[in-house]
């Protein structure tokens, strides 16, 4: 592992973390501060006797331990987090009076936490789902939290059918299967029931719910949320963070192997980049409406299954956010920061996305019930850098200490204090919205088209992304037992699009229905007139958007990709050293895999073997390089483990190049040497391979069928 990073604070971070603590050079005490002289027996009655119940060291001790764990958090309980910085680019001011966003001056510190939604605590990265992506601002005026995912819409319209939606994907209450996967019966029996959910399902059957990495995926603020400007104007925003390394993806069947070589891999990537220096970089986009056209869109601002094209409403690129810093400590930072969206600031305000309005709710709620107090405020992670000041008072595990003898406002004796802030002074006022209307359970019919924008979006992918999105669809209803489950989500996947669902019944051994059972009769309240529910389908102002298709992302760096180099003993040192060389300089890491550690021998110096061939898969790299020399290349080509980490690389469209001698361990293998294939290097220059690199695959290889690897 390269250096660590220098952990210097400035006053704001030490602010966050006033407890920190590392022991060094200290004695061991209780919690009460007394040192300990023996921490390795129990006090006993005789060497050989019983334990003894005045052990107050021990109780304290265990009694610690028994209770070190909190409730994981319902969903997004697995996640990684990081800390840093935001700084906007120019001054938003003529929307916006949120401060970190008019002065570029200021960087902002932020901690945000990426997750996947469905598994546990302790399941696998690479699930199939959606990835959680929360930033913390640490404002000078209060902590602001956008709360988002690393995919622009939902499942669902209305925050009560959230409980459901959670209950069908978590694992099946009866056996607690499947962990970490929407593959399951209850899942798309439920999906199967609710269009509402067929955008946001193209999403996760698509490439962005298998990232190769957190630093590799777009996130989004889903909900249209409003701006509001010094003047008290208003104007709606929808917000994105675009990653500077592009959204690439990783193949399902790469992903389920990862799952077993490295459930950590987006976390150990996450950890390794910032170790290495390479900061994951994000902008953020805004996409702004004013309020004259909210009702300009052919779907309606405040449904969260609905994305505005970026070639309708431009994202503009307003600020950078740098993550420099990894957590000190896992549990202190990563599990017990608190996200909530209604943690806002002046300049930003809701919307009445009834989606959000739950999660304003439910955010609160639920910190009571994992960090088991009101005062989760107080915990380090979660403290505001501007300073707290109010008439909340005691409660579990408070830590402020306050002084005096008031705790009520408006008072005398406390000289008025604290006092309301006038909005000149910063105090926040909620936007002044008109609302009238009866109070109804109703959902507004401008939400009733569930399919348009998932036609939009599945004929916006390239054709390698279509495929494996059929393919996605044919794993996951391939789990399901009940044919009826399957036949009801073909029937909805034709009325998005008729070829995707052929395609997926093809390989489900079923027909399309030809009248597709209008589930929406599931889905409506026990009076509900049938017929007042039925989808509608409104054109949309784009046939598709290419900002949708990752083919279309970022394809100029191999900045933190990691290349595997295959050697063994009788490798050209000269090779190994100019390819590495060359990669190292555009930014990529190298490890060079060997059939066992240690030095390995070379037309030059030795080198040291960074792996074992088989401890180490190619599912765990972007690339792979074989160098010349007769002596290495002859063992490898009789090393199955070798043999096999290629064709599997090829397999899942990885670019390899190979040298000299290195070409004939390539005709051991499935790749074909003399095919035409871009992303096949031989006796290439190292330019050659970065170019291959950076495109990150060549999916178009699939097309081709597959190696047996
Ligand atoms: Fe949520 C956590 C994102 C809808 C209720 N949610 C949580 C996290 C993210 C999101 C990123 C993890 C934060 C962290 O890292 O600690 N949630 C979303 C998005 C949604 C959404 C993008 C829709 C646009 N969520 C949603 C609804 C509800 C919740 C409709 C309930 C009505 N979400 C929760 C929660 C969680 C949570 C139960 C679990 C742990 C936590 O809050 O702190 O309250």
């Amino acid at each position: 592992m390269a250096k660590k990073n220098p952990k210097s604070l400035n006053k704001k971070e030490e602010n966050l973390a006033p407890h920190t603590e590392d022991g060094a050079d200290q004695f061991l005490t209780t919690n009460q501060g007394l040192r300990i002289n023996d921490n390795q027996n129990s006090l006993k009655a005789g060497e050989r006797g019983p334990s003894l119940l005045e052990d107050f060291i021990l109780r304290e001790k265990i009694t610690h331990f028994d209770h070190e764990r909190i409730p994981e958090r319902i969903v997004h309980a697995r996640g990684s987090a990081a800390h840093g910085y935001f700084q906007v680019y120019k001054s938003m001011a003529k929307f916006t009076k949120a401060g970190f966003l008019t002065d570029p001056a200021r960087q902002t510190p932020v901690f945000v936490r990426f997750s996947t939604v469905a598994g546990s605590r302790g399941s696998t990265d690479l699930a199939r789902d959606a990835r959680g992506f929360a930033v913390k601002f640490y404002t000078d005026e209060g902590n602001y939290d956008l709360v988002g995912n690393n995919m622009p819409v939902f499942f669902i319209q209305d925050a009560v059918k959230f409980p459901d939606f959670v209950h069908a994907v978590k694992p099946e209450p009866d056996n607690e299967m499947p962990q970490a996967a929407s593959a399951h019966d209850t899942f798309w029996d439920f999906i199967s029931l609710m269009p509402e959910s067929m955008h946001m399902i193209m999403w996760v059957m698509s490439d962005r719910a298998i990232p190769r990495s957190y630093r590799m995926m777009e996130g989004f603020g889903i909900h249209t949320f409003r701006f509001i400007n010094e003047a008290g104007k208003g104007c709606f925003v929808k917000f994105h963070w675009k990653p500077l390394l592009g959204v690439h993806a990783v193949a399902w069947d790469e992903a389920q192997a990862i799952s077993g070589k490295d459930p950590d891999f987006h976390r150990r990537d996450l950890w390794n980049a910032i170790e290495n220096g390479d900061y994951p970089e994000y902008e953020l986009g805004v996409q702004i409406v004013p309020e004259a056209d909210e009702h300009k869109f052919p779907f309606d601002l405040l449904d969260p299954t609905k994305i505005i094209p970026e070639e309708v409403v431009p994202v503009q690129r307003i600020g950078k956010m740098v993550l420099n810093r990894n957590p000190d400590n896992f549990f202190a930072e990563t599990e017990q920061v608190a996200f909530h969206p209604g943690h806002l600031v002046p300049g930003i305000d809701f919307s009445n996305d009834p989606l959000l309005q739950g999660r304003l709710f439910s955010y609160t709620d639920t910190q009571l019930s994992r960090l088991g107090s009101p005062n989760f405020h107080e915990i380090p992670i979660n403290r505001a850098v501007s300073p707290v000041h109010n008439n909340q008072r005691d409660a579990h595990m408070r830590q402020t200490i306050n002084r005096g003898n008031t705790a009520y406002e408006p008072n005398t004796i406390g000289g008025g204090c604290p006092f309301q802030a006038k909005i000149a002074d910063g105090g926040f006022s909620s936007y002044e919205e008109r609302v009238d209307g009866h109070k109804v359970r109703a959902r507004s019919r401008s939400f009733f088209d569930h399919f348009s924008q998932a036609t939009l979006f599945y004929e916006s992918q390239s054709e390698a992304e279509k495929t494996h999105l059929v393919n996605a669809l044919r794993f996951e209803l391939g789990k399901v037992t009940v044919t009826d489950i399957r036949i009801r989500m073909l029937g909805l996947l034709s009325q998005v699009d008729k070829s995707l669902a052929a395609r997926v019944a093809e390989g489900l051994g079923l027909k399309v229905p030809a009248k597709p059972e209008q589930p929406i009769n599931h889905s409506i309240p026990a009076d509900g007139d049938p017929a007042k529910f039925q989808p509608k389908v409104v054109p949309q102002q784009v046939k598709t958007s290419p900002a949708l298709s990752m083919a279309n992302t970022v394809k100029d760096t191999v900045k933190s990709r990691m290349i595997a180099f295959l050697v063994a003993d009788g490798v050209s040192f000269d090779d190994v050293n100019d390819m590495k060389s060359a990669l190292l300089k555009a930014g990529a890491q190298v490890q060079l895999i060997a059939p066992r550690l240690g030095a390995i021998k070379t037309s030059g110096k030795a080198l040291e073997a960074d792996e074992r061939l088989p401890a180490t898969s190619s599912v765990l790299f972007d690339a792979v390089y074989i160098p010349k020399g007769a002596g290495s290349a002859a063992t490898l080509k009789a090393s199955p483990e070798a043999i096999h980490f290629i064709n599997e690389a090829y397999k899942h469209c990885k670019a390899i190049a190979a040298d000299g001698e290195g070409a004939e361990v390539l005709k051991a293998s499935y790749v074909p040497v003399d095919d035409k294939d871009p992303a096949v290097i031989i006796n290439g220059k190292p330019a050659a391979f970065i170019k291959a690199v950076a495109q990150h695959r060549y999916w178009e290889r699939e097309a081709k069928g597959g190696v047996p690897a």
